[in-house]
């Protein structure tokens, strides 16, 4: 047929196991399959790969697209055959089993987990090395956009506004502690923010008040990375941006998250957990326009493409503008912050995905007209 065969990978080992099942689901659902073929791709949380069936209707729910290799419809299947766009050759080791062999090659996949093998960027080295497209970052903004410490180095090479950070691994931790603790006191004082470099979530994450905190602090978060970053604590508004977009990205409206219990007479407002979001932010046109501007600065900094989400901090005492991070796998069911953000900025769900698997097919075929030897 000439539908455009997509690929969904989700699931994997990570703690947003959960989420990402739920996003595959939104995303599913929202495909014109007049348009699409959708063949899924389930990573179990031991970090086994099942090929789904592939969806002639839309999934109903994620029991639906767990697929635990029970039942016939599903198999476990190697890596290699799904992503060799050319027939594996005599040698090459094909073990499928299950009823659901993906029959032709995919003409683009959706990563939708975060690095299943520890760091960022895998899944996406993956497909690179496979010579399929795919949705959203490639393999250098992906790995930049988890770590913390390489993405404000970045940042601050390109001279945007963020707090005070210092950073250390382990080793050098246990070496000197107390220099450590001294320069934190010196360049950043109390309180401030202890976070395990790698991005995705508020584990390992806390506020030191004094030494004894801070100490503490470290050394919990050196439970979940061996680099850790200390931060400014900004008392602030947080505001965030969607970028959508490859070598000409566009900036959304800005969108607020602010606690449930200060968010009353706003126009457009989301509720997610404990936390709501006001879009657009009531914030001045020109702090606006200065932040969306900052936004593509960050995206082209970390050689973003397709999508990101980009975090700031609005300063209460004077409205300073700080970048916080950038998100390059953002919250992406239809009632989070990224996806909202575009349909108040006219651009609804079902077009998004439209606009994504546009630009990661413009990608790919600009990176096919690459020399990569000397021949
Ligand atoms: F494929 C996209 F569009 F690039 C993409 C990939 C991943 C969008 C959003 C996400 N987000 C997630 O996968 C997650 C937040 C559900 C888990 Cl990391």
């Amino acid at each position: 047929s000439d539908k455009i065969r997509v690929g969904l990978i989700y699931g994997g080992k990570s703690g947003e196991h959960e989420v990402s099942l739920q996003t595959a689901l939104a995303v599913i659902k929202a495909f014109d399959l007049n348009k699409y073929e959708v063949q899924p791709f389930y990573i179990t949380r031991q970090g086994a790969w099942h090929a789904g069936p592939q969806l002639t209707s839309p999934a109903e729910s994620v029991e639906a697209l767990a697929f635990d290799g029970s039942s016939e419809a599903s198999g476990e299947f190697a890596l290699q055959p799904f992503f060799v766009t050319q027939p594996a050759s005599a040698d090459a080791p094909i073990k499928v089993s299950g009823a659901s062999a993906p029959s032709a090659p995919l003409d683009v996949v959706f990563p939708l987990l975060h690095g299943t093998f520890g760091e960022d960027g895998t899944v996406q080295g993956l497909l690179e090395m496979a010579n399929i497209a795919y949705v959203g970052a490639g393999v250098l903004a992906s790995s930049v956009g988890m770590d913390k410490i390489t993405m404000k180095k970045i940042f601050a090479q390109e001279g945007l506004p963020q707090c005070i950070f210092r950073h250390f691994t382990r080793s050098q931790w246990e070496k000197d502690n107390a220099y450590f603790l001294m320069e934190i006191e010196i360049s950043i004082g109390y309180p401030c923010f202890v976070k395990p470099a790698n991005l995705g979530s508020s584990v390992g994450v806390s506020k030191a008040r004094n030494r004894e905190e801070l100490f503490a602090a470290v050394n919990q978060a050196f439970r979940y990375d061996r680099k850790v970053i200390v931060e400014e604590f900004v008392n602030a508004r947080e505001v965030e941006v969607a970028v959508l977009g490859n070598d000409e990205p566009k900036a959304s409206v800005v969108g607020e998250i602010v606690s449930s219990s200060e968010f009353y007479d706003y126009k457009a407002k989301y509720v997610d957990g404990t936390s709501s979001m006001v879009i657009p932010a009531e914030i001045p046109q020109e702090t606006a326009e200065e932040i969306r501007e900052l936004a593509l600065q960050a995206f082209t900094a970390i050689d973003g493409s397709g999508l990101s989400r980009v975090d700031f901090f609005l300063r209460k005492e004077d409205n300073k503008i700080f970048i916080n991070e950038i998100n390059t796998m953002p919250g992406f069911t239809p009632y989070s912050m990224y996806p909202l953000l575009w349909r108040e900025s006219g651009k609804p769900y079902g077009e998004l995905i439209d606009d994504l698997i546009r630009l990661a097919l413009e990608r790919h075929a600009e990176k096919q007209r690459l020399e990569y030897a000397l021949d």
